[in-house]
């Protein structure tokens, strides 16, 4: 195998390794037909788990169905309505948490999404039955009042009359009172998507510990939250054993820190979310760029780094090796971010390298510089976007 084969295989293997940590977030959704659940799982989680396919049916009964990508997981029901099909629904779902119970918290299902069409203006009390026996089932809910219009900022009155008459039921739902969203802009009606990330973090609130990871890593809508996640990995392989020690390395060995600069980016990779298959064809950049870097180390990175150029007796400082690593964990994290915007993905749905491949290079070169003026890698504040 030739090195970068090498390298290559050891940031998937890292990948898949922090990926199983990850694990899955799995999310029930409800509501009637044609209230936007999956306009808003689409908004929320993106277009891979669109529930177009039929997903694979998880009760003998075939009507709750489980639809997979990734690090995330949803849990629908066709076939039967909210109301008539309560009964079946509620029997169903009951018996399969039952089964998973025994089963990793990856295969659990962690939350609840009730929907109400804002339009409808009306709930119903088969719809208020069906959230108290979601609950009893011990499925934090929140509820969802989809399509709600707005202009300039302030939301239709019929939707927050509607609100205020589910609140007054006092339902068992997060915070007592539905959300208000618009999952999708209208250029036509002109209305402007909102709420979303209001919703994402009453989903983070309500979502156990153990699968904040997997939701952070699934959801595309707040790049700041995976950002944050980045940085304390990339902390913990700055200050930790990641890099080579407390003592200064020979600079013809900055080569020697790649492999756990790899590590950190196939951690990042998962921490984005980044599906396998992208992973997969990423880490040809990653190593080719990290390798490049390594010896550029020697030749002219360091150069970029204030207080790096003075390398005493040949050696370059821990302090600098850190700068690299972290200049490295945050370029990368951009590229990851982008990536999880579907940018870089070609319609055959091949990664364009050479355009990852450049902002990955224009970004260390950035990040190299930043850093070298900060004593504290981590303490870096998230860019705005
Ligand atoms: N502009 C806009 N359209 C929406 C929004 N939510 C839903 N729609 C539209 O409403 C229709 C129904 O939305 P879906 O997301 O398919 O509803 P659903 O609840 O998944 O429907 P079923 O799968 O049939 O139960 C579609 O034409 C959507 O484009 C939204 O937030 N904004
Ligand atoms: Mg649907």
């Amino acid at each position: 195998m030739t090195d970068d084969a090498e390298s290559e295989r050891t940031f998937l293997d890292k990948y898949e390794e922090e990926a199983a940590k990850i694990g899955r977030f799995n999310l029930a959704i409800f509501g009637k037909t044609g209230t936007g659940k999956s306009t808003l799982i689409n908004a929320v989680f993106g277009e891979e788990v669109a529930p177009t396919g039929i997903g694979e049916p998880v009760t003998r009964t075939n009507h709750l169905y489980l639809h997979r990508a990734g690090f995330f997981g949803l849990i629908d029901t066709r076939g039967l309505e909210i109301g008539t099909g309560t009964d079946q629904i509620i029997a169903e779902l009951g018996a399969y948490l039952i089964e998973m119970r025994t089963k990793p918290l990856a295969e659990q299902v962690h939350v609840a999404w009730y929907c109400v069409r804002a339009s409808d203006r009306r709930f119903e009390d088969t719809e208020a039955e069906f959230i108290r026996r979601l609950h009893s089932l011990d499925l934090p809910v929140v509820v969802v009042l989809t399509q709600v219009p707005s202009r300039d900022g302030v939301f239709h009155e019929d939707a927050h009359a509607l609100a205020d008459h589910i609140a007054s039921l006092d339902l068992p739902i997060f915070s007592g009172r539905p959300l208000l969203v618009m999952a999708k802009g209208d250029n036509f009606t002109q209305q402007a998507e909102h709420g979303l990330k209001d919703l994402l973090d009453a989903t983070f609130r309500v979502a156990p510990e153990g699968v904040t990871n997997a939701l952070n890593a699934a959801q595309k809508i707040d790049l700041t939250r995976k950002w944050k996640a980045a940085q304390v990995a990339i902390g913990i392989a700055t200050t930790g054993a990641g890099l080579i020690g407390a003592t200064p390395i020979p600079v013809a060995d900055a080569m020697l820190i790649v492999p756990a600069q790899l590590a950190l980016m196939a951690r990042i990779s998962a921490i984005y979310g980044i599906p396998k298959e992208t992973a997969g064809m990423s880490a040809v950049v990653a190593t080719s760029v990290a390798t490049a870097a390594g010896r550029g180390a020697v030749t002219g990175l360091l150069k970029l780094i204030p207080g790096a150029g003075s390398i005493i007796g040949g050696a370059i400082s821990a302090a600098t090796a850190a700068s690299l690593t972290a200049a490295m964990g945050y370029a990368w994290a951009t590229v990851c971010g982008q990536l999880s915007q579907g940018k870089f993905a070609g319609a055959d749905g091949v990664i364009d390298r050479k355009a990852m491949k450049k902002l990955f290079e224009g970004e260390i070169l950035s990040w190299v510089k930043k850093l070298g003026k900060t004593k504290d890698v981590t303490a870096v504040e998230a860019p705005v976007g």
